[in-house]
């Protein structure tokens, strides 16, 4: 057995899979659908809204047309309403379509991030929105960069964010990439970029490493959920799109309430693999958990809203006393 194959789960003690998932599917959709994933989830003005991806195309065909993202609502955080229309209209010819998104606020205010799938490259983008129907884009990154996720207030007077940029050229390890941290004083002009967490660091990956969703302010620092990429050939194609060999497990880290550019400690187990059902069998990509909302209720109970397999969207509950022991002690 290799190491990473025996890298399982904590998750079976300090994570629940909420009997009722999958608790967003295609058939939920009132609009073409065909794969509903990676939904950002927050809690705001009395109500959880969700924005979740949404691939179209034909499942006979194995063929996927397109990608938008669908808006949701919610009274308790589980049963979910879905809007009639996408929400995130693009007019921008050199965007093809936005996914992966993940909501923030900050002071108030909505923001969502998004990777760009554009002409020239992938790129991360933040925007603004006060409905949830019109979007305002503040800023995109450069070239290739995904998974960017913004810090809910300010620390010191500036505005930080997380991301993983994937250029590849020189790298030893092809595919091997990183967590990055930057900061801002407008959310529009970005600087000050450093490395936070190394792909290698990470016992259960031997690919690439990236943010999950926004970073939640806990009394022992600032929580933040990723994914973490492993692959193994030997495992054999795996979802019924045409290759897929990768497993996205889930990994914690804590970082310093006042500095976050300092890890206080990283989990070296996975917090979640890929075990149940909906996660390991008849997806597009099998074995991929990707987690893109995270909300900590009054009563310390974390909710974690994943993509699962690349079909569904699921909820999962913890424990926030035992997510930074996890970071503290492993
Ligand atoms: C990443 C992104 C995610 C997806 C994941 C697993 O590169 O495309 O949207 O969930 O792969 O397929």
């Amino acid at each position: 057995m290799t190491e990473l194959s025996r890298s399982t789960t904590r998750d079976k003690l300090l994570v629940n899979r909420h009997p009722s998932n999958p608790i967003l599917t295609s058939k939920m959709v009132p609009y073409q659908s065909l794969l509903v994933f990676n939904a950002a989830v927050i809690k705001h003005e009395g109500r959880y809204i969700m924005v979740f991806r949404n691939d179209f195309g034909s499942y006979d065909a194995k063929r996927i047309d397109g990608t938008n993202l669908g808006l949701a609502f919610s009274d308790n955080g589980l049963e979910w309403q879905v809007e009639a229309d996408p929400c995130f209209q693009i007019s921008d010819s050199e965007i093809l379509s936005v996914n992966d998104p993940r909501l923030t606020v900050i002071d108030g205010e909505c923001y969502m991030t998004f990777a760009i799938i554009g002409r020239h490259g992938i790129r991360g983008g933040i925007a603004k929105t006060t409905d949830f129907k019109s979007f305002q884009i503040i800023h995109q990154t450069l070239p290739d960069n995904r998974n960017l996720v913004l810090f809910p207030e300010r620390i010191n007077g500036s505005f930080f964010r997380l991301d993983r940029p994937f250029a590849s050229y020189l790298r030893e390890e092809k595919n091997s990439f990183d967590i990055w941290i930057s900061e801002s004083r407008d959310l529009i002009s970005w600087g000050k970029h450093r490395l936070l967490l190394k792909a290698d660091e990470i016992p259960y990956c031997n690919e690439k490493i990236g943010p999950g969703p926004p970073p939640i302010k806990t009394e022992k620092g600032w929580l933040h959920i990723f994914h973490a990429v492993d692959v193994e050939p030997q495992r054999g194609k795996n979802g019924w799109e045409e290759q897929w060999y990768k497993r996205y497990t889930v990994g914690v880290m804590l970082l310093d309430l006042d500095d976050p550019t300092k890890i206080l400690g990283v989990s070296g187990e996975p917090l979640m693999v890929p075990e149940a059902d909906y996660e390991i069998k008849g997806g597009f990509r099998n074995n991929v958990i990707f987690p893109c909302g995270l909300i900590l209720e009054d009563s310390g109970e974390v909710k974690i809203y994943y993509g699962a397999a690349d079909t569904v969207v699921c909820l999962a509950s913890a424990d926030i006393d035992d997510l930074i022991r996890f970071c503290i002690e492993n």
